[in-house]
């Protein structure tokens, strides 16, 4: 029987194989995909970035720990995706100007998917006339917007301008999340909606069209 902390420790040692391998052992075993997520994958990348944090691991580090977590998460995708509600309605999604993380943003993906919505994920690094141009051309209820760094933050807020000065902003209802973001900050720069983690995504986009 897998032991998720040796999960954890696979992504903290940035071992590919062995995180792949293990997360496969463990679904084959019957382990829930959401509990190798919450209780393998999550707490070993946290733990290395506190160690970022810390001055004990560097940048080449947290690169290969981020790609072994984004292989895992790419396996868990079509289990994590599967849904057999009817359509929620169409999501935009992307990481904001200046931010290439996406961990955190794709598990959202495939919670969102999950739950009946339609997704279209626009990437990282999207600049406020990205957003605005995809606004425009799709019919998506809700744009979604992922910052993880402090210093990319006020690239939603730009965002949320841009939209207004296109006369996009009433087409969308706008929710954002990223570890370092708050209600509060939401609530500043004018966001429909906040989300601390993906399960609360879903709860909030419910929300947001007026179905939770
Ligand atoms: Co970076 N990084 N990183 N990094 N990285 C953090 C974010 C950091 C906190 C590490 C640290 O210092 N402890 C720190 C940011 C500090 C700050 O500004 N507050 C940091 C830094 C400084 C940097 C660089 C500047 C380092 C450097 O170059 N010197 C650099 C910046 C690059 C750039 O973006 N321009 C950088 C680079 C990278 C890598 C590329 C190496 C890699 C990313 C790989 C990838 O994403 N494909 C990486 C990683 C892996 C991390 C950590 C370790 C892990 C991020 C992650 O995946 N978390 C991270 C430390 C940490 O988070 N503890 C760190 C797990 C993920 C499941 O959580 O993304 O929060 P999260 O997503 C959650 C919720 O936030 C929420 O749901 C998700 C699931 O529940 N959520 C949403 C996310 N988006 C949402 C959207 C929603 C709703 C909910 O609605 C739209």
């Amino acid at each position: 029987m897998v032991n998720l902390n040796e999960v954890s420790n696979a992504v903290v040692e940035g071992d590919e194989a062995a995180t792949l391998a293990l997360v496969k052992k463990a679904l084959g075993e019957g382990v829930p995909a959401r509990k190798v997520l919450d209780e393998g994958l999550i707490p070993g990348i946290h733990k290395v970035g506190d160690l970022f944090e810390s001055g004990e691991y560097f940048l080449p580090e947290l690169l290969v720990s981020g790609e072994a977590m984004s292989k895992a998460v790419e396996l868990l995708e079509p289990v994590l995706s599967k849904s057999n509600v009817p359509s929620a309605g169409k999501y935009l999604i992307g990481t904001v100007q200046g931010d290439v993380h996406d961990i955190g943003k794709n598990i959202t993906i495939m919670m969102l998917k999950a739950n009946g919505w339609e997704v279209t994920d626009l990437g990282v690094d999207i600049s406020p006339k990205e957003f605005c141009s995809a606004v425009e051309k799709g019919d998506c209820q809700i744009l979604g917007m992922s910052a993880l760094l402090t210093m990319t933050m006020p690239a939603a807020a730009e965002t949320i301008e841009a939209l207004k000065g296109a006369g996009l902003r009433d087409k969308v209802k706008i929710m954002v999340g990223g570890a370092p973001t708050t209600q509060e900050w939401a609530n500043e720069i004018g966001a429909d909606g906040y989300a601390p983690d993906a399960p609360s995504a879903v709860k909030v986009a419910a929300a947001l069209v007026g179905e939770y």
